[in-house]
């Protein structure tokens, strides 16, 4: 998807021109993708635009940094006060999606990351329906990947690291290319783990599962938390369950979260209808209830929003 540039990147401190904000090109990760990253999206709100969960974000990004031995030179507070001036900076009244980057600069050679300068940058742009409008509104459709996800000693899956999106990348670009909109990852022990970029959730006889993060290798999804919230709120209880590719194909509804992507349909799993192969009913309440409450509309939620 295309970046509309906006006017300031914050660099280690320093907001940068957009088109000022390079790096060499012997930067570490960009060789050995040791790095992390994070995804957060500002929503416009009657009171003006608010960053949603911005803190446990940024706590994400520290722990994903912790995982890789990366010492990063911010604090908590002071990464989430660089987030809120990066978008009051950058005339983005509309909302935004926010990329939080910690990456080891330039100086030295070698798999050996510890050396390496620590970097740290927050962009923000303007960013629509990240598997398309058509998709969010009447559901995408996924193929079980070929590709395996990480095995939890091979990359580790509750950090946010670089490197570890070339598997998501493979996964992406088979699907893509086979005509689906998104693929589903299997672990090595086939059972089902996440989306390239979404966490998943079926709902079977009224009852809301995902595959529970840890043991499923997923990333432990922040969107993911939400909609348990919400569910619970609208009287659901949502069950972390080991699932197989059968409990795919025999969901009533199926529905994907992320940040970039929100709350999305599955339309069909290898072909196989979901439901009747549109939006069921449960996954329509979350999935307008979560665009309210990131839009400021519903006090309960309130305290999800970081105001700028
Ligand atoms: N799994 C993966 C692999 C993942 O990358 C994301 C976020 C999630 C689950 C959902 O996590 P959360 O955003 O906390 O609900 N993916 C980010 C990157 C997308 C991209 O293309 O880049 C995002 O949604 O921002």
């Amino acid at each position: 998807m295309p970046i509309t540039p906006t006017k300031k990147i914050w660099m280690d401190g320093t907001l940068v021109d957009w088109d000022k904000a390079t790096t060499h090109v012997l930067t570490h990760t960009l060789h050995y993708g040791t790095g992390a990253f994070e995804g957060i999206r500002a929503y416009k709100t009657l009171t003006g635009v608010a960053i949603f969960r911005l803190r446990e974000h940024m706590q994400r990004l520290l722990n994903s940094c912790k995982i890789l031995m990366i010492e990063v030179p911010f604090s908590l507070d002071e990464l989430c006060e660089a987030a809120k001036e990066t978008v009051r900076v950058n005339d983005v009244e509309d909302g935004c999606y926010m990329r939080p980057l910690v990456y080891l600069g330039y100086g030295e050679m070698g798999v050996n990351p510890l050396p390496s300068p620590v970097n740290v940058i927050i962009a923000v742009w303007p960013w629509g329906a990240y598997l398309g409008d058509h998709g969010t509104e009447n559901g995408v459709r996924m193929k079980i990947s070929s590709w395996t996800r990480h095995a939890p000693n091979s990359m580790p899956t509750a950090s946010k690291t670089v490197g570890g999106y070339v598997n998501s990348g493979l996964a992406k670009v088979e699907a893509l290319k086979a005509g689906y909109d998104e693929a589903i990852m299997l672990g090595p022990d086939a059972r089902v783990s996440e989306c390239t970029g979404e966490n998943l959730f079926i709902v079977r006889d009224g009852l809301i599962i995902s595959p529970p993060p840890s043991e499923a290798g997923a990333l432990k999804g922040i969107t993911q938390a939400s909609v348990v919230r919400i569910a619970n709120d609208n009287g659901y209880q949502v069950s972390f369950e080991a699932m197989r590719r059968d409990d795919l194909y025999l969901a009533d509804e199926a529905f994907l979260t992320g940040t970039a992507a929100e709350v999305v349909p599955i339309h069909s799993v290898d072909d196989r209808l979901v439901g009747d192969g549109k939006p069921g009913p449960i996954t329509k309440l979350i999935q307008s209830t979560y665009a309210s409450a990131v839009r400021g509309e519903l006090p309960q939620y309130e305290s999800w929003l970081a105001r700028v």
